[in-house]
């Protein structure tokens, strides 16, 4: 069987990646200690990586690996600490033939704790620079995510930030997504901040829906936000009219079939509707979300779903076509990774 092989050099584009959650247990500990940053001395799981691995094998639902998240967004300091992880994730991708990444950060969650938005995008852009020289043939974009667990008014002062630095037109950054927990978190709550968005030129607009909440946080998220994209989306199947309407628009919902596991969403790969998507031509990609914390890069995903699903190399290839056509780059770049 030589499917390994082929999932391993085949070209991938990687759409759901929060930056922050490529931060391991290792580095965590490191950063706190060059940083000198408490880490909470309540909580038995931060006494070394070890228990606190562990612990991320026991994530009992979405909140409590958010919990988790944000207190490792704590020993992120300097604009080099951002540069750091960003240029290992681009170098981990880079192995598995991550041809096209756009790497997910979350504004408001720094500037709340005292840390710069310029700070951040520094480091961002400094590990894209590097990059490119040492990867020319993978492209690296940036989409910052409203965190849905922070007061409203914060998200308009973030974008506010973000447009009036010029970089939505500049290409620093080329979307716009929103994160965290999902549960109560309606998208009408949010639609002032994506009417705002819209109003400033960004069309390339996405959500974190059908994670743990329902098809029908989907579809408002859809008809109330202008998303044209869906991270997660995994409860699509819910309702066989939306099914039939993202086949029809070519919405790409960003899978990720690990992460669903681990925050028991699901018990097994198996339990995803990737055959349900597939057979009905519901455009999707396979991404890792959060690869520290749940333990599987985006290649791992990839083969987790060929264990559940024994896809054929024609259905492959029409994931990773479907994962091009879905991607926020030009034609010109479109064409390059066809
Ligand atoms: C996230 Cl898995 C997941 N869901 C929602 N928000 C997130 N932020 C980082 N990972
Ligand atoms: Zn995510």
């Amino acid at each position: 069987d030589h499917l390994p092989i082929f999932l391993r050099e085949l070209p991938k584009c990687e759409h759901h990646l929060h930056i922050e959650g490529t931060l391991s247990p290792e580095l965590l500990f490191s950063l706190a200690s060059k940083n000198s940053i408490p880490l909470p001395a309540d909580d038995p799981a931060f006494a070394s990586p070890t228990t606190l691995k562990a612990r991320y094998e026991n994530f009992a639902s979405l909140d409590d690996f958010l919990h988790y998240y944000f207190i490792g967004f704590k020993v992120l300091t300097n604009a080099s600490d951002f540069e750091a992880l960003t240029y290992d994730y681009i170098q981990h991708a880079a192995a598995q033939n991550v041809k096209h990444a756009e790497i997910f950060f979350d504004p408001q969650a720094h500037t709340e704790r005292g840390i710069t938005y310029d700070t951040l995008i520094s480091g961002l852009k400094a590990a894209k620079t590097r990059a490119t020289t040492a990867f020319t043939d993978m492209s690296i974009e940036f989409i910052p995510c409203l965190v849905r667990h922070l007061p409203v008014p914060t998200a308009h002062t973030m974008l506010e930030e973000i447009v009036s630095a010029g970089h939505f037109h500049d290409g620093t950054v080329i979307g716009f997504g929103m994160s965290s927990t999902e549960k109560d978190m309606h998208p009408s709550l949010f639609s002032p901040v994506y009417k705002a968005a819209q109003e400033a030129g960004i069309e390339n607009l996405t959500a974190h829906y059908g994670e743990e909440g329902p098809a029908s946080y989907m579809e408002a998220a859809i008809e109330q936000l202008s998303v044209v994209r869906v991270d997660h989306g995994r409860r699509v199947t819910e309702d066989p009219s939306l099914v039939a309407r993202l086949a029809e628009s070519k919405l790409m919902l960003t899978l990720c079939p690990v992460s669903n596991v681990v925050l028991r969403g699901v018990s097994r790969i198996e339990d995803l509707p990737i055959r349900e998507l597939l057979d009905k031509g519901v455009r999707f990609s396979i991404n890792s979300d959060d690869p520290a914390y749940f333990g599987a890069d985006i290649l791992e995903n990839y083969e987790a779903v060929q264990m559940a699903f024994n896809l054929t190399i024609p259905e492959w290839e029409g994931i990773a076509l479907g994962s091009i056509e879905g991607s926020w780059c030009n034609e010109t770049r479109k064409q390059e990774l066809r």
